[in-house]
């Protein structure tokens, strides 16, 4: 395998670990837990691992012997930078329990696992992906792990390879399916140990527990690198607005992150569109508004950052998406029957009079693309709706009608661009190198004290690592139930935007100044050798949420 000089060089980077993770370490058991809410509901579907305790490990005077162990590890859902961190953690924390630990990897996500599609995960192969970004390693995909004949295929395939301990690598999904799948074994007695590690770009998994999720820190960097580099063309062509949309699904954290790190002169947030139940129109008069008004002092360019999961926060187009779900949850195979040409007529035909009317109303592309397939969890696939495409067209239909009535004065073209697949796989930081590593070697700390059902939890990380804590969190402390597939079903919540919180209270301080005056940042590339305050600092997100 050819490697760049960065890669060579980077591979000897040896992540930091907190320091309770160093030597010898023993548990610490915290308070007992309850779930978020429907604490009943919650607690009478996992009856095994509901109201754990939350775990801290510390520092021990004497080291434990423990027996050889053989783990399985699945990557699952998007990539998310520091994936192979997680692995290369867990491999060193498995070897460190006993050097005669075995690590197998399911291949292509939770499929392998029912499919029995492995590789073990040698020193060897680890070592050629440590501080790399992507999952290559061993590939991953959205199977949802869910029924008992997917479980007892798993465990059959567990029992071949000896394996009694399975770490899952994913997001909010991802990790509710490690818990079911935990509680199943546990009630079973199988003797399988399931944790999880808190994965995903969107930066929608976190708590009072979980800082964030890994992957968060790079992907932020890197799509702020790309709209810090149209900023500054923006800035020297001066003839562009450039409508660009952000990955993130629902969440509009990394919008936010982005904003706080390149001062755009517009970024829109789905959670505060939602709050003030704003209308498709309002969110297009507000940015017109702001081209206008640049406009009326000569600048005839700017910025525009939108969330991708925009369209389902307006109100009317929630109520339709809600709708669209539940009824192409249970009439998939007819409506796949219906010819393309006549698929928006039987729509308009099927809901309610009142989604009905906002369908009808929706541009061709944008009707056909909410009712593309769901993800294997259900999900609307916000990231094939070209949110950014339709905005600039609303803006410019709005801005002709205000010169026609003389209420603008400008030019208007525009650039689009959508970030998200680009920074799903850059090298990890710095932070998330050390963030990822810690998780896994984490991970392989909970897995030699015997637990199932937590997930591996690394708090205090705006300090040094030094000073980082480690332990676990119980799975069903974050569960709620959901509407899911036209059905309640226990999941992860999820976090998304607080107006209440520290950064979009930052943001909202400061966009007024910067959608009039031209107060752009430039981040450039992410730096992995260098001076501290260039190579180790982590989101503004969360340094403002750590700031208490
Ligand atoms: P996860 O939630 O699995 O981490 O995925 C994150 C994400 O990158 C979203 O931001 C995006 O909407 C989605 O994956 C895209 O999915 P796909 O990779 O299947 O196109």
């Amino acid at each position: 395998m050819t490697k760049s000089a960065l890669q060579i060089a980077r591979s000897a980077y040896q992540p930091k670990l907190p320091k309770a993770l160093r030597g010898a370490v023993k548990v610490e058991n915290g308070k007992t837990t309850e779930s978020v809410a429907d604490q009943e509901a919650i607690k009478e579907l996992f009856p095994n691992t509901y109201g754990m305790p939350l775990i801290k490990f510390v520092e021990a005077n004497e080291k434990q012997s423990f027996p050889a162990i053989n783990v399985g590890v699945i990557l699952s859902g998007g990539q998310a930078p520091g994936g192979h961190n997680v692995i290369s953690g867990l491999f060193d924390g498995l070897k460190a329990l006993n050097s005669d630990s075995k690590l197998y990897g399911f291949i292509l996500g939770p499929g392998g696992l029912v499919d029995n599609n492995y590789m073990e995960l040698t020193g060897s192969i680890v070592d050629e992906y440590r501080n790399t970004g992507g999952f290559d390693i061993i590939g991953s995909g959205r199977t949802k792990l869910e029924t008992p004949e997917q479980f007892e295929k798993g465990y059959e395939n567990l029992k071949k390879l000896g394996i009694s301990a399975l770490v899952i690598i994913g997001g909010d999904d991802s990790n509710t399916n490690a818990c079911v799948l935990a509680e199943y074994y546990a009630a079973k007695k199988y003797g399988v140990q399931v944790i999880g590690c808190p994965k995903t770009i969107d930066g929608d998994l976190k708590n009072e527990m979980i800082e964030t999720s890994f992957g968060f820190d790079t992907a932020c960097k890197v799509y702020s690198e790309v709209i810090g580099n149209i900023q500054r063309d923006c800035n020297s062509a001066r003839k562009y607005w450039h409508f660009i949309k952000l990955m993130g699904r629902s969440a509009s954290h990394i919008a936010l992150e982005c904003a706080l790190q390149v001062q755009p002169n517009v970024c829109i947030i789905s959670e505060e569109v939602e709050a003030k139940a704003m209308s498709l129109d309002d969110v297009v008069t507000y940015i017109a508004e702001k081209v206008a008004a640049r406009a009326a002092v000569g600048n005839n360019f700017g910025t525009v950052l939108i969330p991708e999961g925009l369209i389902e926060f307006i109100p009317a187009m929630k109520s339709l998406i809600e709708e669209l779900n539940d009824f192409l949850a249970h009439h998939a195979v007819e409506f796949s029957q219906i010819k393309k040409s006549r698929q928006r007529d039987y729509i308009i035909s099927k809901l309610s009079k009142e989604n009905s009317d906002v369908y009808a109303s929706l541009p061709e592309g944008v009707a056909r693309q909410l009712t593309l397939d769901r993800d294997p969890h259900g999900n609307v696939q916000v990231s094939l709706i070209e949110t950014e495409k339709l905005l600039s067209d609303m803006v410019a239909v709005k801005l002709a009608q205000w010169k026609e009535e003389g209420k603008y004065v400008g030019k208007f073209a525009s650039q689009h661009h959508f970030f998200g697949y680009e920074g799903r796989c850059a090298a990890p930081s710095n932070y998330d190198a050390d963030y990822c590593y810690s998780l896994g070697f984490t991970a392989s700390t909970l897995i030699g004290n015997g637990k199932t059902g937590y997930m591996s939890s690394v708090r205090n990380t705006t300090a040094p690592a030094e000073q980082w804590i480690a332990g676990g969190v119980p799975i069903t402390m974050m569960m709620n139930m959901e509407r899911r597939h036209g059905e309640m079903k226990p999941v992860i919540q999820k976090a998304l935007v607080r107006l209440d919180g520290a950064p979009f209270k930052e943001f909202a301080s400061k966009r007024d100044t910067w959608a009039i005056e031209t107060d752009y940042v430039y981040p450039g590339p992410i730096q992995y050798f260098g001076p501290t305050e260039v190579c180790d600092q982590p989101t503004k997100t969360l340094q403002l949420e750590q700031a208490k």
